[in-house]
């Protein structure tokens, strides 16, 4: 299966220059148009602001491409016949000829893959509130997957310390980045402990080459709090989760719709402000991405 190498990943990737991955899901089914293009851009220009080279991973008519010009960004984010695929799907999106947006666990995979080292997302998926019968295919495929991955935690519509629990027991190390708190997407603290606080990203870099060194197959995670400015307080978050989570129960939202639809429905009764904060933080991330991955290309 080839992929699809845009000219300017190709070639930062072949003289070791840095390059941060982006996952094409929170563009297609994460963020209403046209705030979903707009923060696709701000993204990449967070990326290139910080010295690296973005890669935003799709699948076009079933071409894996890793690296989108803003006019295939601009076309993923108008459309709503993107299916939303983990890294199960990718053969079956491939084969089928499809066009579909990458989640976590899909991007992760095809980044890897790619050579590329470092990703940045908005928050992973995790363990679902309720009996636990839902998992993202996130966790699994992060537990084989030795990338860097730059989140705001575990989206808060999971259960969080069952997620923390998940990514103990099957070895993925989290690091906070200026926090000992793994963050809690819309609010900067979870009361969920990281495995390292870090300070910067030298020492990241550090760790995720020890890692490698020590050939070991499972992602870091770093935890990158929300800028404070858009934080939005734990209590208040929970009312809105609940509300959506009660909506999403009375509608029978099940299955890998369900993450798209409380995310939607919680910036309709936030009034904005969870999406607000949702684009603060996927930039941000971004940027702290593209400061990994110059400080490893700096150091390899
Ligand atoms: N983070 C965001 N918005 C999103 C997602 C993450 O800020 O829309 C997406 C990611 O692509 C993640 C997916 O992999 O939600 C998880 O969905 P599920 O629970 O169905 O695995
Ligand atoms: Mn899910």
């Amino acid at each position: 299966m080839d992929l699809h190498l845009a000219d300017e990943v190709r070639a930062a990737i072949e003289c070791g220059m840095p390059v941060v991955a982006l996952e094409s899901t929170v563009i297609a089914h994460g963020l209403p148009y046209p705030e979903n293009i707009r923060t696709a851009m701000r993204c990449e220009a967070a990326i290139r602001g910080s010295g690296a080279v973005p890669a935003t991973i799709a699948l076009i008519g079933g071409e894996i491409r890793i690296g989108l010009s803003a006019a295939e960004i601009e076309a993923l984010g108008s459309t709503d016949k993107a299916r939303k695929i983990s890294q199960k799907d990718l053969a079956i999106a491939a084969a089928m000829r499809l066009d579909a947006a990458t989640t976590v666990s899909g991007t992760a995979a095809l980044a890897h893959k790619a050579g590329i080292r470092v990703f940045a997302t908005g928050g992973i998926g995790g363990v679902h509130r309720g009996d636990g019968s839902d998992v993202s295919g996130d966790l699994p495929t992060l537990a084989r997957t030795p990338i860097t991955v730059v989140c705001s935690g575990a989206k808060v519509i999971l259960d969080l310390p069952r997620t923390r629990e998940w990514l103990e027991t099957f070895g993925v190390a989290v690091l906070g980045w200026e926090t000992d708190e793994l963050p809690a997407f819309y609010s900067r603290r979870s009361g969920l402990p990281v495995d390292q606080a870090v300070t910067s990203a030298a020492e990241v870099a550090a760790i995720a080459m020890a890692r490698d060194e020590l050939g070991y197959e499972a992602a870091l995670l770093v935890g990158v709090p929300v800028p404070a400015e858009f934080e939005l307080p734990r209590e208040e978050v929970e009312a809105v989760v609940s509300e959506a989570i009660a909506a999403a129960n009375e509608e029978g939202v099940r299955g890998k719709a369900l993450t798209p639809f409380l995310l939607s429905r919680m910036a309709s009764v936030s009034e904005g402000r969870t999406l607000a904060a949702n684009i603060a933080l996927l930039e941000n991330n971004a940027r702290v991405a593209g400061k990994i991955a110059t400080a490893m290309s700096e150091t390899a």
